[in-house]
């Protein structure tokens, strides 16, 4: 008897715009204004650090005015009717989904409440402004500390198991994401390889991965996604 399906979910930027943090492409998009490399890659960082801790000084101050969406509750709820056999994996940096309930999540391109010293390796929860001449709470050093974000020319956290659930999903849930950036763009094809698995798209428009789909649910998430997980 086969068992239960396992449903993977992969979110992007437009799972939290309608809770009021922009996305990055978007018309008032947080790339707006920045180069990307300049803001989201080591060499941004090494370049100009202040630059890069204002940009992410003022996203995680925003997450204290800002609450989750009917989508995020929504997936809050799938995940508990599928214990075991869910997983979240998401590409956001924010924390609406834990704040509404989703606990098998994977963050895959880190935490704006996070920051990791590159003195001692530890990461730790920083809700606070981080700056160069930021002391580390573990080993005391300064100007070790960033924030815990994957920029652009890292690796993402948790590829291997990120890659071992997806071979066996009988379900694929891609919500809010332009497809833009890999590896996460590439997992509708990952999960594809088993022909067996239903990839579900969930946009408000078609993006570079939508022909990967064959359903797409066109609308807002905090209006589709509730439905769909009725
Ligand atoms: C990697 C954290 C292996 C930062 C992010 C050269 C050298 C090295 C690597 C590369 C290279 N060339 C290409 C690469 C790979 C590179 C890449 O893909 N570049 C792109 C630009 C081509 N990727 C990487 O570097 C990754 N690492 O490859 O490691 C490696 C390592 C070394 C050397 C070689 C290989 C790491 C990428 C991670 C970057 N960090 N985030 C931060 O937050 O500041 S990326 C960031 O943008 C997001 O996390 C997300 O991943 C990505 C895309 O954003 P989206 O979430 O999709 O948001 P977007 O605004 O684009 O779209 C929003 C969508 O929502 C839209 O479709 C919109 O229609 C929709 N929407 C809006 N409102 C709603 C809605 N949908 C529904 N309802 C609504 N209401």
């Amino acid at each position: 008897m086969r068992a239960e399906p396992n449903i993977v979910v992969l979110t992007g930027a437009g799972m939290s715009a309608e809770s009021g943090v922009p996305t990055f492409r978007g018309a008032d998009g947080l790339w707006e204004g920045h180069h990307i490399e300049m803001v989201a890659s080591p060499e941004g960082f090494a370049r100009d650090p202040e630059l890069v801790h204002r940009f992410y000084n003022l996203r995680r101050a925003a997450l204290n005015t800002v609450e989750p969406n009917a989508g995020h509750h929504a997936l809050a709820r799938l995940e508990r009717e599928w214990r075991g056999r869910f997983l979240l994996v998401t590409q956001n940096v924010d924390d609406l989904h834990e704040r509404a309930g989703s606990e098998k999540l994977i963050h895959m391109h880190g935490e704006l409440r996070k920051a990791r010293c590159e003195c001692c390796g530890a990461v730790m929860a920083w809700n606070k402004d981080l700056a160069s001449g930021t002391r580390c709470r573990a080993c005391g050093e300064i100007g070790g500390l960033r924030p815990h974000i994957v920029w652009f020319g890292e690796f993402p956290f948790e590829m291997e198991t990120i890659m071992n659930v997806l071979k066996n999903a009988d379900i694929f849930l891609c919500i809010g994401t332009s497809g833009v950036v890999y590896p996460a763009a590439g997992f509708a094809k990952e999960a594809a390889r088993n022909p067996a698995c239903r990839l579900v798209e969930f946009n408000i428009e078609s993006t570079e991965i939508s022909r990967q789909f064959r359903e797409r649910v066109i609308g807002p998430v905090s209006v589709e996604l509730p439905k769909f997980v009725e």
